[in-house]
C-alpha cells in the first residue's frame, strides 16, 4: 500500500487512522485508556486523589465511559494554586518539556510533557495538517510563536513529523514573513487568523499580491475568528482556511482541526474525551445543545487532566461528517464564557461585534471594543478601519457606513452601540492572540 494516498482532496497519513475507527472500537479504546489514566492521576497526583477520596470514588468505580460523570472537574486556578509541578503525575526525570501560558496577570500556568506525550502531539499535529489537505512536499510557514506558547513548537515537530518542510519564522517581522513566503514558494501559513489579516494588509505595500503566490492553505487557531472572517480572508489571498483548536493544558494545539468539510472541528478523541456541560448546572447537555467544553486527556503521562473546563463555549455536532471520519466533532468555537462582557444588562461577544462589522462592505477585520462609562450606564464605542476606498472625504458615505455597521451589530446583539470609523492601519495588529476588548469602564 501506498504509504500516502489523497481522499477528497485531502492528505491521509498513516498517523491519521484513527480518525476512521470503527465507533465500537473507539469507545473501548478510549475507556481502556480512561482507566488506566484515572489510575495513574489517582496513584501520583495529590490533588486528584484527594478530589476523588472525597467522593468516595476509586479508579476501579469507572467501568464504563458515561462514568466520568462521576469525576471531579479541574479548573484553570487548580494550575495556578499548584504552581508550578504540582499537577505532574510524572517523575522530573521523564518530563522533557515544559510549556507555559502567558497570562495576563500573575503566575503562568505551567505544562509538561514526557517523551511519549511529544510523540502523541505531534501524531495529532499530523492529522491536523493532513485535515488541513497538507502532506509532505508543502513548505509550511510557522507563525506561531516560538518559546513558552505551545503554538510554535507544537506546529513545527508535527509539520516536521508530517514530512513537510517547516520554516521555524514564528511570530512577528511582518515584511521579512512577506518575503520569505514569496521567495521560498510558501504553501501553507500558520498563525492566528489575525496576524494573517494583518499579513493580508501589508503584502500590497510591498508589492506583493498573496493571490499570485503558491500559497494555498492557511492552519488558523488560539483564539476566536468568524465565518465572515474565513470569508473574508479566502476571498482576499484565495488560499483555503482551517480552524484549529487547542488550549495548552490539554496539549496544545492539536485537540481538533477541520476537514475539508467545514463544518466543525473533529476532536482527536481518542487522545481527549470531549464532553460538553451547561455552564450552571454543569451537567451535560444534549448533542447539538451549546454549553462549555470540557476536556479529560485519555493518555496524556506527565500531565493527565481530567474533566478540564476550557470555559469554551460549543456544541457536540451529533451527526457523523460527510468526510468518513469517525470521530466526534464540535461546532467552531466563537466565545469564551469569560470573553463576554455586559452591556446595559445584556450579554455580548466580541465575535457578535465581528460577524456584525464583517457583514457590511467596505469594512475591515480591523477592530476594537472600547468600554466607557459606569457599570450599568455602560458605553460601548467600536472603532472599525474601513477600506481606503471607503474611507472618503464626503460625510455623507461616511455617516451611511457607520449607520450600517451599527445596524448590522444592533441586528445581532439587540443593543445600539457607537460605531467610530478610523483610517485603515490606526488600529494596533497583533502579532499573536488579539486583543479585541479595551474595559475603561469604573468599578
Ligand atoms: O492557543 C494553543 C493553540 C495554538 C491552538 C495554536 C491553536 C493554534 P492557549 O494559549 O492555552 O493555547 O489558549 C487556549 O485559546 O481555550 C480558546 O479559548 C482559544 N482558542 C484556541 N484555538 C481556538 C480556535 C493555544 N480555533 C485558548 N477558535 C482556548 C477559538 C481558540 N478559540
Amino acid at each position: 500500500m501506498a504509504e500516502y494516498w489523497h481522499d477528497a482532496g485531502c492528505a491521509f497519513h498513516p498517523a491519521s487512522a484513527p480518525d476512521y475507527l470503527p465507533l465500537e472500537q473507539l469507545r473501548m479504546l478510549q475507556l481502556h485508556r480512561l482507566q488506566a489514566m484515572v489510575s495513574r492521576a489517582y496513584e501520583n497526583v495529590p490533588l486528584f486523589r484527594s478530589r476523588m477520596e472525597e467522593r468516595g470514588l476509586k479508579p476501579e468505580h469507572l467501568q464504563s465511559l458515561s462514568d466520568i460523570a462521576k469525576l471531579p472537574f479541574t479548573v484553570k486556578t487548580d494550575l495556578r494554586d499548584t504552581y508550578p509541578f504540582g499537577l505532574f503525575a510524572s517523575p522530573m526525570s521523564e518530563v522533557v518539556r515544559v510549556h507555559a501560558s502567558s497570562g495576563t496577570t500573575g503566575k503562568p500556568i505551567v505544562v509538561a510533557y514526557t517523551k511519549e506525550d511529544l510523540d502523541v502531539w505531534a501524531s495529532v499535529m499530523i492529522r491536523c495538517f493532513a485535515a488541513s489537505g497538507l502532506d509532505r512536499g508543502d513548505i509550511i510557514q510557522n507563525a506561531y510563536g516560538y518559546g513558552l506558547f505551545t503554538g510554535g513548537l507544537g506546529a513545527h515537530y508535527g509539520a516536521e513529523a508530517l514530512g513537510a518542510t517547516v520554516i521555524p519564522i514564528s511570530g512577528g517581522n511582518t515584511d521579512r514573513q512577506l518575503m520569505i513566503m514569496k521567495d521560498f514558494g510558501v504553501t501553507a501559513i500558520c498563525c492566528t487568523p489575525s496576524y494573517f489579516v494583518h499579513l493580508i494588509d501589508r503584502a500590497p505595500q510591498l508589492g506583493i499580491n498573496l493571490k499570485e503566490l503558491p500559497l494555498r492553505v492557511g492552519v488558523f487557531g488560539a483564539e476566536p475568528w468568524t465565518e465572515q472572517m474565513r470569508q473574508r480572508v479566502q476571498e482576499e489571498s484565495r488560499i483555503e482556511a482551517y480552524d484549529i483548536y487547542g488550549l495548552s493544558e490539554i496539549i496544545g494545539p492539536g485537540v481538533g482541526n477541520e476537514c475539508w468539510a467545514h463544518s466543525g472541528l473533529h476532536i482527536f478523541e481518542d487522545h481527549f474525551y470531549p464532553e460538553v456541560v451547561d455552564i450552571n448546572t454543569l451537567e451535560p447537555v444534549p448533542d447539538g445543545a451549546e454549553g462549555e467544553l470540557v476536556l479529560t486527556t485519555l493518555s496524556k503521562k506527565a500531565m493527565p487532566m481530567i474533566r478540564y473546563r476550557t470555559r469554551d463555549i460549543t456544541t457536540l455536532v451529533p451527526e457523523q461528517c460527510k468526510c468518513g471520519r469517525t470521530i466526534r466533532r464540535i461546532s467552531r468555537i466563537g466565545r469564551r464564557s469569560d470573553d463576554m462582557f455586559i452591556i446595559r444588562g445584556v450579554n455580548v461577544y466580541p465575535s457578535q461585534i465581528e460577524a456584525g462589522i464583517l457583514a457590511v462592505e467596505g469594512t475591515l477585520p480591523h477592530y476594537i471594543i472600547i468600554l466607557t462609562g459606569e457599570m450599568g450606564l455602560d458605553e460601548v464605542e467600536v472603532q472599525v478601519e474601513v477600506t481606503p476606498e471607503f474611507f472618503s472625504d464626503k460625510v455623507g458615505a461616511m455617516e451611511q457606513l457607520q449607520k450600517r455597521i451599527g445596524q448590522a451589530i444592533e441586528r445581532i446583539i439587540n443593543i445600539r452601540v457607537k460605531v467610530r470609523l478610523v483610517e485603515p492601519h490606526t488600529i494596533q495588529r497583533s502579532e499573536g492572540k488579539a486583543k479585541r476588548v479595551i474595559d475603561q469602564r469604573k468599578k
